[in-house]
């Protein structure tokens, strides 16, 4: 009685949850990348990105 308990009640929704977790900040990461935020492609938003953004922007004004 309680090996099953312990089968249904905890082992399947921890599974779920921890794949889902990991697909959900996947897609996030992949998210920034399209919409620019994550511009060095590392998968964080940080102020890395922001130095890579403005470095590219200044080029592109000196090449203009
Ligand atoms: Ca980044």
């Amino acid at each position: 009685m309680w090996a099953y308990q312990d089968k249904t009640k905890s082992v399947r929704p921890i599974t779920k949850g921890k794949n889902m977790k990991k697909v959900k900040e996947v897609a996030l990461k992949v998210w920034n990348v399209i919409n620019g935020k994550d511009a060095d492609m590392d998968g964080d938003v940080d102020i890395d990105d922001a130095m890579l953004k403005a470095k590219r922007k200044a080029k592109k004004k000196k090449e203009k």
